[in-house]
């Protein structure tokens, strides 16, 4: 049943996709030609819309860490509306990178012509191409085909792709990232049957929990729930949880963690609270010890030997199958979302 949903046939391709996309770049000519845009050479601001935009946030925040950069992230819209806030220089020449699957979503397409007619050199990061393309003084083409209307590879393909150029431009060491695709695959085998079995259960409510670039994760989790199951789905930083929202915690709550290095230790603190509230609990993390076996109803283990900030992509395909199979579950077709189109164009 399950290998004729193309959703699913896309979550399953991307080990596939990242290895093309980053044999791509290896090539060498965006890395040459955009060497005076490096990250510390000008503050690389991302944008982008739905999940383009939480991309752009995971992104900025794992590309700061991963080279010290001052990076921003903003939805595109924030481009139109208010330039002079999203452009305000801090010192360096601020670098747009904008980002978009399609590259014909009505926001970033109009980004690109406002800051072509300004001058403005910027990055476009697309899968198809489009108009964002045509327009882009520079373009990172990732290989993630992708025909359905919820982004799944295309989202960890453009995140890895953008990771590796980021740290390529800064000559840091990418050996690392020839790992992942592995690393990804074994990822979607060894949580495929729990995610699967978790999504049999129905909640009333589904959070999604993160630090760092594991919020820019969080959100892209809560949002493949929303759209390829309609669920209903709030995403916070963890400690943030703390402060209100935590009312919610009851077991007709699914609480998912993904559990940073950084921010180990009070992360699993919230989880316990959590726990003790009754809630059910997701975790993933890189590894599951004794304690988080105790605390976490349902557990995967990562387990890729890379730096931390190079797993981020991989932590998304959670969101990504559990919500396409609590979708199946509840009698949906993921291929066909409700209300959705696979491009959002709006007349101006
Ligand atoms: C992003 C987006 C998605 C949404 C839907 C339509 O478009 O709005 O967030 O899930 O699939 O596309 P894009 O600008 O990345 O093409």
């Amino acid at each position: 049943m399950t290998k004729q949903v193309m959703t699913l046939e896309e979550i399953h391709g991307q080990p596939t996709a990242w290895r093309n996309t980053l044999e791509s770049l290896k090539q060498g000519a965006l890395i040459s030609a955009l060497a005076g845009h490096r990250p510390s050479a000008a503050e690389w601001v991302f944008l982008g819309c739905g999940t383009s935009y939480y991309l752009a946030q995971a992104a900025a925040t794992s590309i700061s860490f991963q080279t010290g950069a001052a990076t921003r992230a903003s939805p595109a819209s924030e481009l139109l509306f208010y330039p002079d806030t999203v452009l305000a220089s801090s010192g360096k020449p601020v670098f747009p990178v904008l980002i978009s699957r399609s590259g014909m979503t009505s926001e970033i397409v109009r980004a690109a012509q406002m800051l072509r007619e300004g001058g403005v050199p910027f990055l476009g990061v697309t899968c198809d191409g489009g108009e964002l393309k045509a327009l882009a003084p520079f373009a990172l083409h990732a290989l993630a085909p992708e025909r359905s209307t919820v982004m799944t590879a295309s989202f960890t393909s453009m995140l890895l792709a953008l990771q590796y150029l980021a740290q390529a431009l800064e000559n840091r060491a990418v050996d690392a990232f020839d790992q992942l695709p592995h690393a990804g695959a074994r990822f979607l085998e060894e949580s495929e049957a729990t995610l699967r079995d978790l999504a049999t259960r129905r909640f009333e409510n589904y959070v999604f929990l993160g630090q760092g670039p594991l919020f820019g994760v969080a959100q892209e989790c809560a949002l493949k729930l929303t759209e390829s199951s309609c669920s209903y789905t709030q995403s916070y930083h963890t400690l943030e949880f703390r402060h209100g929202p935590k009312s919610i915690a009851a077991p007709e709550v699914l609480i998912a963690f993904s559990l940073s290095e950084a921010g180990y230790r009070e992360e699993v603190e919230v989880l316990r609270e959590m726990k003790n509230l009754g809630a059910t609990t997701l975790v993933v993390a890189n590894a599951i010890s004794p304690e988080l076996k105790r605390l976490a109803d349902y557990a995967l283990a990562l387990e890729a030997d890379v730096p931390e900030m190079l797993r981020t992509a991989i932590y998304a395909i959670t969101g990504q199958l559990l919500g396409c199979y609590a979708g199946l579950h509840k009698g949906l077709n993921p291929d066909s979302p409700k209300n959705l189109t696979r491009v959002v164009m709006i007349e101006s």
